[in-house]
């Protein structure tokens, strides 16, 4: 004969034999990490080269496109815009292999944020 363990009047049981806990875990739903696309200076890719690869493969206006642009080429590098990694991975192989089909050695790579 198996003696089940006497149980208090207020415990939280259901039907198996167990004691259920009172509290309910805390689920943790972490964001995914981000990632920021960074465009690289050099002394030889054209100026308008540049301004066509952040207007055709991030979207920007030419306004927008051209203040980077320039960003890059007076302070050395800078965000071209963030995003998950598997589209951020995409733009930075979207822009090398655009550069390097017209010889230019433009460079983009990627950081976690
Ligand atoms: N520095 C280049 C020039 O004077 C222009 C340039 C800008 C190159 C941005 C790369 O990511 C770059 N022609």
């Amino acid at each position: 004969m198996i003696l089940q363990p006497l149980r208090m009047a207020d415990d939280t049981h259901d039907d198996d034999g167990d004691v259920g806990l009172a509290v309910k875990p805390r689920t943790r739903t972490k964001r995914p990490p981000m990632y920021k696309v960074l465009l690289l200076n050099d002394d030889y890719t054209p100026m308008e080269f540049v301004v066509l690869i952040l207007e055709r493969f991030f979207g920007l206006t030419h306004a927008q496109a051209f203040e980077i642009m320039l960003t890059v080429h007076k302070k050395g590098l800078a965000v071209v815009g963030v995003f998950s990694h598997e589209i951020a991975e995409t733009k930075v192989t979207q822009v090398m292999d655009f550069a390097r089909q017209h010889q230019h050695p433009l460079q983009c790579t990627m950081e976690k944020e």
